[in-house]
């Protein structure tokens, strides 16, 4: 069996992550992999993720359900990293039903996992209207919520799943809560002006967040999830000991994550494979192999320094080619994304911060027809040469890329299945990427489709 083999030795587990901004096309590959696992784990994030996937010709976008649900025989866990929306998983839990997946027996939720109410969504939305009217730039968030939530978790005052069980707890609390969060809204962010969209004004009077609503709405959607709470720490333990494979699936991207991304335009959690453990309650030592998506090229959604970026309005040129072939747009908001060349300098910083065993090449299909591609292999930063990306936002937007050019080709790679049959300038161009990365690649995707999938032998 070759070293890459991770699909079908028994026992062991992978981690998947996203090594750029997010939008690697994760989603896809999971479930590609979950043809041999028996479970499919989340340990950080929340709604703000987008999966999409493609079977037969049908899409699926999953934000909060792992993704291994496409196949009726995974069981799929929620890990007490997650930030989770009560709301949206039974919106989710209820699309999918509609498409006759069965959900509810086979979802089991951390009683640990903090949750995502409706005053954390408006904070998250009124302070980005703060930032547009004090001039300054946003973080350009997803508006789900998602910081205000992790911000209660480590100020140790968050709801979590299991108060759900206990009313006059999750009362007192959620008492507590909205009298910081109120005061907040109302004095800082200026909320009493604001408006809100139908899912936040029913929760809302005169800027402040009313107990009544949020309490009534939670109790009914407690009844919902009790079913599928479970301490999932000790279910992943038991199923690993049974022989199980786990798969551990990342939301968001490495340059997204908390301590290692463009801080402070990064998410708020740790999205690097270190945190699968953490985040699902599994020693370090259950994670076997970390599976690092990566796209052909880069893209970002929000605001933030992106080195490699090319002008990708304007039609005829390269970076228009990304983003209209490639159809670049949020999963979860719709957003443009952003599109530039392959950033190498890029990918040895998320190799090193993860731990890669391989890399996955996704959307190079999305580069056929360019005649010369660019390789960003390192920048010039205040008259340095230096090949590794450095950390925090400011001193990436001083970076000025470093590119070697390479040729394209004309002919088409959608839906390659076998290396060999990949246009001789796509094989050069790949390999190119694991001579500067270090990084082996072990899976190639050429179309969002489950079966073109290429396992590098
Ligand atoms: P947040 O909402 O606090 O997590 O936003 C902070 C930054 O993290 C970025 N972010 C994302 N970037 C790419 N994809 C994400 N998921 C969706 C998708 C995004 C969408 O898969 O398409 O639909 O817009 C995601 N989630 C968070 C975000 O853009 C901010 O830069
Ligand atoms: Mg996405």
């Amino acid at each position: 069996m070759s070293e890459n083999n991770f699909k079908a030795q028994p026992g062991r587990n992978v981690v998947v992550v996203g090594t750029q901004w997010g939008d690697e096309g994760k989603g896809k590959l999971v479930d590609w992999l979950t043809e041999t696992a028996k479970g499919v784990v989340r340990f950080q994030g929340g709604h703000n993720a987008g999966h999409t996937l493609v079977i037969n010709g049908v899409k699926t976008a999953l934000h909060l359900i792992p993704s291994g649900i496409m196949r009726p025989e995974v069981k799929c866990y929620i890990g007490n990293g997650v930030v989770l929306s009560v709301t949206k998983l039974l919106e989710e839990i209820e699309g999918l039903e509609k498409a006759g997946v069965e959900v509810r027996s086979r979802l089991r939720i951390s009683e640990a996992c903090p949750l995502i109410l409706p005053f954390h969504a408006a904070i998250d939305i009124a302070r980005e209207a703060a930032k547009t009217r004090a001039g300054t730039e946003k973080i350009g968030t997803t508006g789900r919520g998602i910081g205000p939530a992790y911000e209660d978790k480590i100020a140790r005052r968050a709801l979590r799943v299991q108060d759900l069980k206990h009313p006059e707890r999750f009362a007192t609390k959620l008492r507590e809560l909205l009298e910081l969060h109120n005061h907040a809204l109302t004095t800082y962010l200026g909320s009493a002006d604001m408006q809100w969209d139908a899912a936040l004004s029913p929760f809302i009077v005169d800027g402040k967040i009313q107990f009544e609503p949020v309490f009534e709405q939670a109790m009914a959607q407690a009844e919902q999830i009790k079913p599928m709470m479970a301490d999932v720490s000790r279910e992943l333990n038991e199923a690993h000991k049974a022989g199980a494979n786990l798969l551990f699936e990342g939301a968001q991207g490495t340059l997204l994550d908390v301590d290692h991304g463009t801080y402070p335009f990064v998410t708020s959690s740790n999205c690097v494979a270190g945190n699968a453990a953490a985040g699902a309650g599994v020693g370090p030592g259950l994670l076997h192999y970390v599976l690092g998506i990566t796209k052909a090229y880069c893209t970002r959604v929000g605001g933030g320094p992106f080195p490699t970026e090319l002008e990708w309005e304007k039609e005829g040129t390269p970076g228009y080619h990304m983003a209209t072939v490639g159809a670049e747009r949020g999963t979860t908001t719709g957003r443009s994304r952003r599109c530039g060349w392959f950033d190498a300098a890029l990918l040895k910083r998320s190799a090193q911060v993860n731990g890669l065993s391989g890399l996955c090449i996704t959307k190079l299909d999305v580069l056929d027809g360019l005649t010369e591609l660019k390789l960003c292999v390192g920048y010039e930063l205040d008259g340095e040469s230096i090949d590794l990306l450095p950390m925090g936002a400011d001193e990436i937007a001083r970076c000025v890329p470093v590119y070697e050019t390479l040729p394209g080709w004309t002919e088409t790679s959608v839906g390659a299945t076998r290396y060999a049959d990949l246009p001789a300038n796509a094989q050069a161009y790949l390999r190119r990427i694991e001579e500067v990365t270090g990084v082996p690649i072990h899976v190639v995707s050429t179309s969002p489709d489950r079966d073109h999938t290429i396992l590098v032998q």
